[in-house]
């Protein structure tokens, strides 16, 4: 249980003037706004009316009110002396419906945000999909439905054609294993659905549209930077046993490898997984060509590492996750255990693959409980996470892997998908009754090691 960090003399000079500092966040944790000026709802909004979907009933009704407070909250970006913001758009804000009309208020919206970026010098950094599909598309099967692709691809080229004299760098999707994996087979995010089969199409259905999205991108504008996002984890055996080492590769492919390897023509990982042969089912001729995608870098977000043991009962798997708390290890309020080493073992596990050129860990971050007292949050744990996740970033730009840049999750506290606003992951704090900012110490920390 290291608490405290050994880290305190690092600097942002040791990571070179070209590295990119950045912070992210997502539309549909921050905006609220659902109804407003004739946004669609999407899948959130939706499973957030089922009793039990979200923690205490919350709701990404108001979430932080970003959609009228854009000017205070990119102003807190540009007094923090962040250059890079990281946010998404709502595809049903821009294409209520998801494909059809589109919603001139929305575009207005994400016109004034970028505008609002840009003349503060702070650069945007667009993820396209964060999760928030519109509602009538999943009424057609969602990501289930292989028409998705037509509908993906027809969103794409609405915000490109509207965005592109202004934005550079775009993101694809963002961590396309949870919103399939969770939304899809366990059914605890939205839409809330289960099943092998609902899953496994929903995951090739997302690997095309990767690979379409940043075709199209390209296509419209072909000076664009554009990457896609991976949630990864350093997965490790309970113990040195075959059997807990084979569970451990298991899962190392499902969470780290099933959405990168199809895009770089390794296909999926198959060979280590042999229930994903299920996704042939879904696979046509051509889609291998159709699944490759050479991104100009890919964006991975990490938190943690998971200790993985066999287990005879879980379906698919036969490997199971050993929590945080059981092994008694220092863990975050997520029960995510704080194990730095993993963000540097993943650069390196990504930096292996040929066709990946740049990596920026696009999040990074840690929900602790955040106490004000007397108007100010001391949250020394986010700062040493911060501090010590970074000196093994460090490393791994020392080591000459292919790590480009860091952005932190997240700006300010959200709402944490079905832990609701439980879960604070700000580096500034939000009154949710009365949205008030009040910048965390982890908050000034970061400002004064931009400002080196
Ligand atoms: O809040 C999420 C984000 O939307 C995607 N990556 C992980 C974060 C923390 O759970």
């Amino acid at each position: 249980m290291n608490k405290k960090s050994k880290s305190a003399a690092i600097k942002r000079s040791g990571f070179g003037d070209e590295f990119v500092w950045g912070v992210s966040t997502s539309a549909l944790q921050t905006e609220g706004a659902s109804h407003a000026d004739g946004k669609g709802p999407s899948i959130w909004d939706e499973f957030a009316k089922g009793k039990k979907n979200i923690l205490n009933n919350d709701s990404p009704e108001i979430a932080c009110d970003f959609y009228t407070k854009y000017k205070e909250d990119i102003a807190l970006v540009k007094m923090l002396g962040i250059p890079n913001f990281r946010f998404s758009l709502s595809w049903s804000r821009i294409l209520p419906d998801g494909i059809g009309t589109i919603n001139k208020k929305g575009i207005e919206f994400y016109h004034k945000v970028i505008d609002t970026c840009i003349e503060s010098g702070i650069e945007p950094w667009i993820t396209l999909y964060h999760w928030d599909l519109p509602e009538t598309l999943q009424q057609k099967g969602g990501w289930t439905n292989r028409e998705i692709i037509n509908w993906f691809e027809h969103y794409v080229e609405v915000c490109i054609k509207e965005f592109k004299s202004k934005v550079k760098n775009w993101m694809v999707l963002n961590e396309p294993m949870v919103f399939t994996g969770a939304g899809y087979f366990l059914g605890v995010h939205a839409p809330g659905k289960k099943g092998i089969g609902s899953f496994l199409s929903a995951m090739h259905h997302a690997v095309l549209c990767q690979a379409i999205g940043l075709r199209t991108i390209k296509k419209m504008q072909p000076d664009a930077i554009v990457g896609t996002t991976y949630s990864c984890s350093f997965i490790t055996p309970q113990s040195d046993s075959e059997r807990d080492k084979q569970a451990a590769k298991r899962i190392d492919a499902l969470l780290n490898r099933s959405f990168i390897e199809p895009s770089l023509g390794l296909g999926y990982p198959m060979e280590t997984l042999p229930f994903l042969k299920k996704v042939e089912k879904y696979i046509k001729p051509g889609d291998e060509e159709l699944m490759r995608a050479e991104f100009d870098f890919i964006g991975i977000q990490n938190y943690t590492r998971e200790v993985v043991a066999y287990n005879f009962f879980i379906p698919f798997l036969k490997a199971k996750l050993i929590p945080a708390d059981k092994r008694k290890v220092f863990h975050t309020q997520m029960d995510w255990e704080v194990y730095p080493e993993a963000i540097y073992q993943m650069v390196k596990k990504f930096s292996k693959y040929k066709g990946v050129k740049k990596i920026f860990i696009t999040e990074n971050g840690a929900s602790f409980p955040d106490e004000i007292i007397d108007g100010i949050i001391t949250d020394t744990a986010r700062e040493n996470f911060l501090k010590s996740y970074l000196e093994q970033v460090l490393k791994a730009k020392q080591e000459e892997l292919k790590i480009k840049g860091y952005f932190v999750w997240s700006l300010t506290d959200n709402f944490e998908w079905a832990e609701g606003y439980h879960q604070r992951f700000g580096l500034i704090h939000i009154d949710f009754n009365t949205q008030q900012r009040t910048i965390k110490k982890s908050g000034y920390w970061y400002k004064d090691f931009l400002a080196g």
